[in-house]
């Protein structure tokens, strides 16, 4: 079974009167997401090892293989990308529910912390990358970043809860090169934190 290109859970304009147009959603779903599916089954056409594989085993078998990291970084595009389309909603961007407010200010203070914590990693992802919220192994919240397609998945870090894609693909046209102010505008009006409280409740 090839992987495919899922639908987007809103309409290519739905962001756009919050700080992300259609035309970046058109090229960044349809043209760059594509393109990393496209990429993961082409390896996995030709390459006998990866067939069969869900998604997630195949980020897990090829992580930290020097000769096979073009087929991580695209199966870790695929992923990364989406828990993005997810994290992002045209009602409800920037509300944040009442559990998981309550459990950013245990774990990290305040919410303006958090927000603050989260900003310092997106915006020092030196090129490209993602910066994430997550569950670490012992139960309390963290932010960290990766490089390029990997994610906490491969890390190992913990289980991810929202991820922000800082390449500038993501903010080009919105933004040009001010990639702290497409941080903050995602965190203010974009982010979809009742989808990462579902997933908080889900572990
Ligand atoms: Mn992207």
């Amino acid at each position: 079974m090839a992987f495919e290109l899922p639908s987007l859970p809103y309409s290519h304009n739905a962001l756009a009167s919050r700080g992300m147009c259609q035309e970046t959603l058109e090229l960044h779903h349809g043209k760059h997401h594509q393109a990393y599916v496209t990429a993961l089954n082409g390896f996995v056409e030709k390459q006998t090892d990866l067939q069969g594989k869900t998604l997630e085993e195949i980020i897990h078998f090829v992580k930290n293989k020097p000769d096979l990291a073009p087929v991580f970084n695209n199966a870790g595009q695929h992923w990364n990308h989406m828990l993005f389309w997810s994290c992002m909603s045209p009602t409800d961007g920037g509300k944040i529910p009442g559990k998981l407010e309550a459990k950013l200010i245990e774990d990290f203070g305040s919410v303006d912390k958090f927000k603050e914590t989260f900003k310092t990693a997106a915006t020092t992802q030196f090129g490209s990358g993602w910066a994430w919220l997550i569950v670490k192994a012992d139960g309390k919240l963290g932010v960290t970043k990766t490089p390029n397609g990997s994610n906490p998945l491969a890390t190992g870090e913990g289980h991810a809860l929202l991820g922000l894609d800082v390449w500038e693909h993501s903010y080009y046209l919105d933004f040009r090169n001010r990639r702290p102010d497409y941080v903050t505008n995602w965190l203010d009006r974009i982010c979809n934190y009742q989808h990462a409280e579902d997933l908080m409740r889900r572990r």
